[in-house]
């Protein structure tokens, strides 16, 4: 479809929604054979070997939230989406969510509190979370607002609700540009989309909160920049082992070892691998390479699955694989109404 179709929505939500139930069978592995992540994968086309349903974990269970705050309210609504996390942690906390937000989603539910994004702040002796649960549900934001100013501001203000730390906030603003760039066709130039991306956070990362907490933190002093020129590199090698990927960008839960890893898995496989069967298209190369690097699985194949999801569409997911997976039929029809948000704020409705 052309930019913004309805095709592209539908892609990069359902995908998402894929890489996480698929991701959650690696998640943690140190090392994930080619063979085993394939393996895996056939198993959903085979109803005879009777996978059952693929449970999705926190990082579509937040994504729901965000999804559902952003429909009911047709902006973004800090205390509306700070109570949406609240109850939803508090019906199902089986869901994998990381050891120490679990502490915010608590106090994120007493009817006492005033400011929504204090125990964010007061999290790790008050430095904050830099994990990736605020970039694994930014995807929406690029879904519902059409203005790329918005979605850097509102994927932001969304995160801090529970990641005050620039290293785990701007990870999620990040994330939101690529669903936002790659819904407009850029990854049809990668190139360009990467230095889009560069530029984009250039800004981003130009604030004070950020150079002090790459200072503190002793990163690069732009450290998702730093990280993209990395992912620039490895485009251009005419080679890539998995080893190197992970040496260079990591595979871990901190937004900076995970959120440009999963912008490098999309960029790899928009050719054919060597290592990948040659009947797979770009987003079933995208999910499988994402998976095979190990690490934080789920997170990694929901945020590249996001991104690819919006460049390839809804056609190129195998119908097989959404069955399997639990809440992706939902995704497909969330997907359909953020699109219809998005038109009408394009409007200025
Ligand atoms: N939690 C997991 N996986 C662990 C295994 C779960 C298992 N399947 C089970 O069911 O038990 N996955 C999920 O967590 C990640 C997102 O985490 P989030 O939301 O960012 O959580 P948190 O707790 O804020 O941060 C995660 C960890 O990062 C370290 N960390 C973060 N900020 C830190 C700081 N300032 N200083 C030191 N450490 C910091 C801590 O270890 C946190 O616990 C996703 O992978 C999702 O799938
Ligand atoms: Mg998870
Ligand atoms: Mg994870």
């Amino acid at each position: 479809g052309g930019p913004a179709s309805l095709s592209r929505f539908r892609g990069a939500l359902v995908a998402a929604v894929l890489g996480d139930c698929v991701g959650g069978e690696f998640e943690g592995a140190e090392e994930v054979p080619m063979e085993s992540v394939l393996q895996h994968l056939n198993s959903l086309d085979d109803e005879t070997k009777g996978t059952g349903i693929l449970e999705y974990s926190d990082d579509t269970a937040m994504a729901r939230c965000v999804v559902q705050s952003l429909l009911t309210r047709a902006t973004f609504d800090e205390q509306d989406m700070a109570r949406r996390f609240a109850k939803e942690y508090s019906a199902s906390p089986g869901r994998g969510y990381g050891s120490g937000v679990i502490q915010v989603l608590k106090k994120l539910s007493s009817p006492q509190l005033s400011d929504v994004y204090q125990p964010a702040r007061d999290q790790f002796n008050g430095r904050g979370s830099f994990g990736n649960g605020g970039a694994m549900r930014a995807a929406p934001f690029a879904l519902a607002f059409p203005d790329m100013a918005d979605v850097k501001r509102y994927a932001r203000l969304g995160a801090m609700l529970t990641h005050s730390c620039s290293l785990g906030y701007n990870g999620a603003v990040l994330q939101a540009l690529a669903v936002h760039l790659s819904l407009q066709g850029a990854l049809d130039l990668p190139q360009q989309f990467i230095s889009r991306l560069i530029t984009e956070m250039e800004e981003v990362e130009g604030d004070e909160a950020a150079r002090n907490d790459a200072r503190i933190l002793k990163e690069a002093e732009k450290p998702f920049c730093e990280r993209l020129h990395r992912v620039r590199e490895l485009m251009d090698r005419s080679k890539v082992s998995v080893e190197e990927v992970i040496s260079e960008l990591g595979n871990g839960i901190a937004a900076l070892h995970s959120v440009p890893t999963a912008i490098f898995c999309v960029l790899h496989c928009l050719q054919p691998r060597e290592c990948l069967p040659e009947s797979y298209g770009g987003l079933e190369r995208t999910i499988a390479y994402s998976l095979a690097l190990g690490g934080d699985t789920d997170t990694i194949a929901c945020m590249a699955g996001a991104i690819a999801g919006a460049h390839y569409g809804i056609e190129a997911i195998p119908q097989s694989w959404i069955k399997c997976c639990e809440g992706a039929e939902d995704a497909d029809m969330n997907a359909e109404r953020l699109h219809m948000l998005y038109h009408q704020l394009s409007q200025g409705g």
